[in-house]
């Protein structure tokens, strides 16, 4: 019996560090040093493509990433259940990266980045963070934890969802028919959604003109989920006055793309958060025990919804 891994070598060292210390009767192989495919039970992987297909006696798929979509779900067979990842670390990590960009955002960062350049010393007011409303796309593991964190600023936090939620202190609006009544009392819009078909294409035109003139964009979902000439325009017309994007279609986003100049765009290259190693084995190690007594593993998808 063994675990095979397939992703980012450097980090793959670092699990098979933690495995060897709290596993060791398990051996952890590192893609393409895959053994005896018979042997490999448990697949942890960013992109498997076609091996989950080529390892008889596989009976479980990880997923590095806490996004799925990143896999072709028609390669990995039917009967094998799909786990994402869910451990604290990429969930601290996004907190402090969307918590930097709505703060920044708030307290006019972007505006004051143009006015050094030109030397203009001219303070604009300022604002309590209880007159800024922040609106989350998304009120998963990430979203949940950020708005967690925002509202000790004090922000007036709002999120939506597919399904009904309850948060302490955050207006909760969920479906396709309260779009519109939470987009127009939101001024920061964070966009923590998965990308299925429902959400490709989602932050467009409709959306920004939905939002209040000059509101903000934080996006930390998918790339394919923004349509970046809507972006630009909305941009230009000052709808959308600021646009903090870590991801981007495609990335890396290419040299010559507008979005790189533009003087209101932060971008950064999908380093929103990132699995750390140690607390992922856990969080691996603590699903296989899970698995082995029969119960739930934490952060199995739901293949028909897509993620
Ligand atoms: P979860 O699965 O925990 O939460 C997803 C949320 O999105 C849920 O609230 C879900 O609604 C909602 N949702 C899904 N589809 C729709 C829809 N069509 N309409 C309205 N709401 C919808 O995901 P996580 O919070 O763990 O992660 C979210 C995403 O963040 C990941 O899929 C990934 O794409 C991205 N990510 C980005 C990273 C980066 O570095 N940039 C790092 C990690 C993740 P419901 O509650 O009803 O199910
Ligand atoms: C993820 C990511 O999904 O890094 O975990 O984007």
């Amino acid at each position: 019996m063994a675990f095979l891994y397939k992703a980012d070598p450097v980090r793959g060292a670092q699990w098979a560090a933690r495995f060897a210390q709290l596993a060791p009767e398990l051996p952890f192989r590192i893609w393409p040093d895959v053994g005896d495919p018979a042997a490999i039970r448990y697949l942890a992987a960013w992109q498997p493509d076609d091996l989950a297909q080529t390892l008889p006696n596989l009976e479980i798929v990880f997923s590095v990433g806490a996004g799925v979509d990143q896999f072709d779900l028609t390669r990995v067979p039917e009967h094998l259940p799909v786990v994402r990842m869910i451990e604290p670390g990429i969930v601290d990590g996004m907190v402090e990266y969307v918590s930097e960009a709505v703060l920044a955002v708030h307290r006019d960062l972007f505006d004051y980045a143009l006015q050094q350049r030109e030397r203009i010393w001219k303070p604009l007011p300022v604002r309590t963070a209880a007159t800024r409303r922040v609106g989350l796309f998304g009120l998963g593991m990430l979203g949940t934890a950020v708005l967690e964190r925002l509202r000790l600023f004090g922000f007036a936090c709002a999120g939506w969802s597919r399904s009904p939620r309850e948060i302490e202190g955050v207006q909760c609006f969920a479906g396709e028919a309260t779009l519109d009544a939470f987009l127009a009392r939101t001024d920061v819009l964070v966009c923590l959604l998965p990308l299925t078909d429902a959400t490709r294409g989602l932050l467009g035109k409709r959306v920004f003109d939905a939002l209040p003139m000059g509101a903000s964009l934080v996006h930390v979902g998918r790339g394919p989920q923004l349509v970046t000439t809507d972006l630009l325009d909305a941009l230009e017309r000052g709808q959308v006055r600021n646009a903090v994007l870590d991801v981007t279609d495609p990335e890396p986003l290419p040299v010559s793309h507008p979005l790189w100049d533009h003087p209101r765009v932060r971008i950064t290259p999908h380093v929103a958060s990132a699995t750390q190693p140690d607390t992922a084995v856990d969080a691996v190690l603590d699903n296989l025990r899970r698995h082995r007594a029969g119960g739930p593993m934490r952060g199995t998808i739901d293949r028909t919804r897509g993620y």
